[in-house]
């Protein structure tokens, strides 16, 4: 019989929060709260070819793709789960033009705002490819008393105070840090908690995998181009050719990444001037999470969560992982 270390998400949150003596909890109780939304959106997910919430929502998100229904879903899941932990006074995601600010004594009041993608890689939903929830938690910079407002969203990454992604895959996990590491936590469906499974993640510091959508080779610039021939070339020592994995979902590719060691790019290109991604709630949070692996995580120039974000949809080229892979492709590119 095979037995796991059965540390639910919640015990370790609560373990962790004693080695603060001046925490409160409320950080505890948000990252409580968006487990709970995590496993709501699962469970639709997990029903996902059987009822009628595949396809799209017939609507567009604030940069014109198309919205799918899972998407609408789960924003509005981990909207309503943030807004009813009370700690949360306001939230940011791809699928809103504009932050949403709650109102009222209890949720108002709260001490943290949240960027966040609620279901990235969602075009990949249709045809069974796993997808991703992307958050980001910050400490308000308004005073509690106001209601939030742009400036507690357009913070450096830098000040994030703890930040993950949940992705649904063959398996359902948690992954998060607040700053001192990196935690997973697989779903176990017969008891429907996330149970630790993936204590203290370290990227290797050296990988084999590279991946980026090929596709847009041509309209690569050229360093990235020459980074990409040379993952290609012949060099037994070095390992290379590199083995090339690129599953189109952020979540799915970055994790793999995280785990065997690995790049991943998404450069600028003609089609995405800046790149694709969004600064603010898919490579922000990304990149903390990279980071406390001990990946790296640049826009070609330099740290991500140096970045000042200007506008909540702002995209940036985006390149991570293994830190001699990021080193070698800076080296070129630069
Ligand atoms: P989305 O937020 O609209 O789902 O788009 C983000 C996704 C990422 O998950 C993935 O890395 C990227 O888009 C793939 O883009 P492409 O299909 O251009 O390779
Ligand atoms: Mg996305």
């Amino acid at each position: 019989m095979s037995s796991y270390d059965i540390t639910s998400l919640n015990d370790f949150i609560i373990r962790k929060q004693k080695d603060f003596p001046y925490a409160t909890g409320e950080l505890s109780n948000l990252l409580h709260h968006i487990g709970t939304a995590a496993k709501m959106v699962n469970a639709k997910i997990r029903k996902a070819g059987l009822v009628e919430i595949l396809g799209k929502a017939g609507a567009e998100n604030p940069q014109g793709e198309q919205q799918q229904k899972l998407d609408r879903y789960s924003d509005e899941v981990f909207i309503d789960a943030l807004k009813s932990s009370g700690q949360c006074a306001g939230i940011a995601s791809e699928e809103n033009q504009n932050e949403v600010v709650f109102t009222g004594e209890f949720a108002g009041r709260g001490k943290y705002v949240v960027c966040m993608d609620p279901l990235d890689g969602s075009s990949n939903i249709d045809v069974n490819v796993s997808v991703g929830s992307i958050f980001s938690i910050y400490r308000r910079v308004t005073e509690r008393e106001e209601e939030v407002s742009i400036v507690d969203f357009l913070q450096e990454g830098s000040k994030q105070v703890a930040a993950g992604y949940v992705i649904y895959g063959s398996s359902t996990m948690l992954v998060y840090t607040t700053g001192n590491g990196v935690n997973g936590f697989t779903l176990d469906p017969t008891i429907g908690e996330f149970c630790l499974s993936h204590p203290n993640m370290k990227t290797p510091e050296t990988g084999r995998i590279y991946s980026v959508n090929e596709g847009n080779y041509i309209r690569f610039p050229d360093g990235v181009k020459k980074y990409i021939k040379y993952c290609q070339e012949n060099d037994p020592p070095t390992n290379r050719p590199y083995i090339s994995r690129y599953i189109g979902s952020l979540v799915s590719d970055v994790h793999r990444n995280i785990l065997t060691g690995g790049i991943f790019l998404y450069p600028p290109s003609i089609s995405y001037p800046s790149g694709k991604l969004r600064l603010v709630y898919e490579c922000n949070p990304i990149s903390f999470i990279i980071e406390q692996a001990g990946g790296v995580a640049t826009d070609g120039t330099g740290r991500i969560m140096s970045l000042k974000p200007e506008s909540l949809h702002q995209r940036t080229p985006f390149y991570c992982g293994s830190p001699d892979m990021i080193r070698k492709l800076v080296g070129m590119c630069c």
